[in-house]
């Protein structure tokens, strides 16, 4: 580590792809000026951003950079909290976001699935023939839409990192699912609220997972250090290695893999946006069919819950 770019005092941290070395001051500085480059292409003025916190490194680094640049934006800020019902790993990450939207003085909404459902995450898994994180992942995502739209927010912000982007891209492509490249989480999705549709932000879409970690450590946050037990996808964490082999190579390679993939997209019109319905049982956004993909789920756990009392 050489000294800080900037101002020469003893560096904390070496950026690869822009090589520079950067003091804690600076980092913080580079780092906020990220979030801030995309935030800035949105008018957020008086507009209302559902922050999720989960209480891991990337949804706390988030929460906290969008508290400070909110003087410069003008934007309210809400957060919500999912309780997944996942053990001890669930309890340590409430606890995680009571304590530091207490902190910050925000109110924090607590959606919790077992009380809301009659079932949780863990529960759930036990039941539907499908990978955790992608029957957790379908939950997270209609209520986080739900809540923002109860609740008058234009946009839920969301702590996805390149790296996980990356990760995502990698493995569609390997694995030939084209249609999840198509779907590709941008860093904004404008709100649609006819069709009860809030706006999505991924304001760390280009920070590093390391990133983000870092700026929780150096702004002295507290983050849940426990892995969440349904987590076995092994292979996403392989593609992840590769990543790191790559970057070895071209430091650069991530952010232009990313933006290839955007860039190439943008040119496709996939118009699926135009094929949106209302769910006939929730009343939120579908597409293409009747019922929306977290409805049909909801119904086959009901039913074979009921069928177990029974
Ligand atoms: S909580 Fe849910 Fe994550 Fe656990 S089941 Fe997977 S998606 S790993 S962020
Ligand atoms: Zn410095
Ligand atoms: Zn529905």
């Amino acid at each position: 580590l050489r000294n800080c770019r900037i101002c020469k005092k003893e560096a904390i941290v070496y950026i690869n792809y822009a090589n520079i070395s950067l003091c804690s001051e600076h980092f913080i500085e580079f780092y906020e000026r990220k979030i801030f480059k995309i935030l800035k292409q949105l008018d957020l003025r008086n507009k209302c951003i559902l922050v999720a916190l989960s209480g891991g490194k990337d949804s706390v680094a988030l929460l906290f950079a969008l508290y400070k640049l909110q003087a410069i934006f003008n934007y309210k800020l809400k957060v919500l909290h999912i309780d997944l019902g996942i053990g001890d790993y669930s309890k340590r990450s409430l606890e995680v976001s009571a304590k530091l939207t207490e902190k910050l003085n925000i109110p924090l909404i607590v959606f919790d699935l077992k009380k809301e459902f009659g079932w949780s995450i863990h529960d759930a898994v036990k039941i539907i023939r499908k990978p955790a994180c992608s029957i957790c992942g379908l939950v997270k995502r209609w209520v986080m839409n739900k809540v923002a739209i109860e609740n008058e927010c234009d946009y839920v912000a969301t702590g996805h990192n390149i790296d996980d982007v990356n990760t995502f891209v990698l493995k569609a492509m390997l694995t030939y699912r084209p249609e999840d490249i198509i779907r590709l989480p941008r860093p904004i999705l404008k709100p649609n609220l006819e069709v009860k549709l809030a706006g999505r932000i991924r304001p760390q879409f280009y920070a590093t997972e390391r990133e983000n970690l870092l700026y929780t450590l150096v702004n002295g946050l507290d983050t849940v250090s426990i892995e969440c037990p349904l987590a076995r996808d092994a292979k996403s964490k392989k593609y992840r290695q590769i990543w790191e082999e790559i970057d070895k190579v071209n430091p650069v390679g991530k952010i232009n893999f990313v933006n290839t993939i955007i860039k190439i997209i943008d040119k496709l019109d996939t118009g699926e946006m135009s094929d949106i319905k209302l769910c006939k049982i929730c009343g939120y956004p579908t597409y293409s069919r009747d019922i929306c993909t977290f409805c049909s789920m909801r119904m086959r756990i009901d039913s074979k819950l009921k069928n177990e009392e029974s």
